[in-house]
């Protein structure tokens, strides 16, 4: 008798992640076939070897092609206002640090976050995640760092749970307590790394609100040394890190952050061999946002034919966010990144898929389509993989297939 499984792909090309699976990088299966049950990828192969099944639900897909659905492994989506003001005074001249030591930037939001109830939150959020979920993104990284006290971060990451609740997707949250420091520690750095650490961090892991622990290492944000006490208040609480690093100037940040076994070091614009050589040791993510070097009118790039040398995976995503990045296209972010940092097509496939599953330390369960993994899949209207960061605000998705089962409209 047939197998029963829930869910059958028939007459599609696979890009499976897989390279013992199908051909090339992308592990691409030109006539390929997938099968899924209980949520997991129970079957995927050459159509010609496809076993007898008895499928449930059978999606007949004409030749498109089918890939793991897309991870946004860096946002800040859930945040309150806007700062467009801010960004009309950048055309006009003025940097990012000196609006940030204008009293602009990031404590701007802050200030709308804190005002912001969790409904509002949950609901501005929610038109963001809409515009990537519309695009095949079927898991996001979101971070606190605009409450910057423990009742605000906790708010956040709230919102962000509730977002998960309401969408099909799944939500991956991380505490940014180290963001900025905010206006009532006055000056204190010490006193606030202290409450960040004693109070606020406690408090997230007490209430299971977060996987991991993220920091903004930066001349306008915290020196390594008190990243270095965040990071060692995460390892007490056995929470994974990593951290915005080397994104406008070189702190040594990925090295630090390297040597706690960080899931991930983003931005990277400033990286230094060292800090390339450390990532590699510790197998260190590299998440490139090439949405806040376009928004910030950035010149120095990030390494990237040296991280590709040394073998550090790179992931590409968003950085959703209303100061630097703007931006709710996971498609637009890969555009960028071939265009303006010179990734292949194919790395940011990986970039947006296996690579970004590393940086969330989910590769066990999702960015690739192995037998036992997840059934997140994302199916586009494409000749050829590489179109997928040729078009810029183009959207080729025909569907979503979360958990083994097609995605339920919003
Ligand atoms: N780097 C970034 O690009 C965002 N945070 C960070 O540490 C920017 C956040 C903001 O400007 O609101
Ligand atoms: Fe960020």
């Amino acid at each position: 008798m047939a197998e029963r499984v829930d869910l059958l792909l028939r007459d599609v090309r696979i890009a499976t992640l897989e390279p013992g699976i199908g051909k090339g990088a992308l592990g691409v299966l030109e006539r390929g076939a997938l099968a899924a049950r209980d949520g997991k990828v129970l079957w995927v192969g050459p159509e010609a070897e496809l076993p007898a099944f008895a499928a449930a639900k059978v999606l007949t897909l004409d030749g498109r092609w089918v890939m793991p659905g897309l991870i946004d492994c860096h946002t800040h989506l859930v945040h309150g206002g806007t700062r467009a003001g801010e960004w009309e005074m950048r055309l006009k001249g003025a940097s990012y640090e000196e609006v940030a030591r204008a009293g602009g930037g990031i404590l701007a939001t802050v200030k709308a976050t804190r005002a912001a109830s969790e409904a509002e939150l949950v609901a501005a959020a929610l038109k963001r995640l809409d515009a990537l979920l519309a695009e095949g993104v079927t898991t996001v990284e979101v971070k606190s760092g605009y409450g910057l006290n423990a009742a605000d971060e906790a708010k956040m990451l709230r919102a962000a749970a509730r977002l998960g609740a309401m969408r099909d997707v799944a939500i991956v949250r991380s505490f940014l307590g180290a963001h900025a420091l905010p206006p009532e520690a006055a000056g204190d750095r010490a006193g606030y790394i202290r409450e960040v650490c004693e109070v606020q961090l406690p408090r997230i892991v007490e209430e299971g609100l977060a996987e991991a622990v993220d920091g903004f290492c930066e001349t306008i944000a915290f020196s390594p040394d008190e990243i270095a006490r965040v990071f060692d208040a995460a390892r007490a609480h056995g929470l994974a890190v990593r951290l915005h690093a080397e994104q406008l100037s070189d702190q040594g940040g990925a090295a630090l952050a390297a040597g706690y076994g960080a899931l991930s070091a983003d931005h990277l614009e400033y990286l230094s061999q060292d800090g390339i050589a450390a990532m590699k040791r510790a197998g260190t993510v590299a998440v490139l946002l090439p949405g806040a070097f376009y928004f910030l009118g950035e010149t120095q790039k990030p390494p990237v034919a040296k991280l590709r040398q040394a073998g550090v995976p790179m992931a590409v995503a968003t950085d959703c966010n209303p100061g630097t990045s703007p931006m709710t296209s996971l498609l637009l972010a890969m555009n960028m990144a071939a265009t303006l940092f010179r990734l292949t097509p194919e790395e940011t496939i990986i970039g947006v898929t296996c690579a970004a599953a590393k940086a969330l330390g989910r590769a066990e369960r999702i960015g690739t389509l192995l037998p036992g993994k997840d059934c997140d899949l994302a199916i586009f209207d494409i000749e050829k993989p590489a179109e997928l960061a040729y078009r810029i605000g183009f959207n080729p998705l025909h569907g979503v297939v979360r958990g083994g089962r097609v995605r339920r409209a919003a």
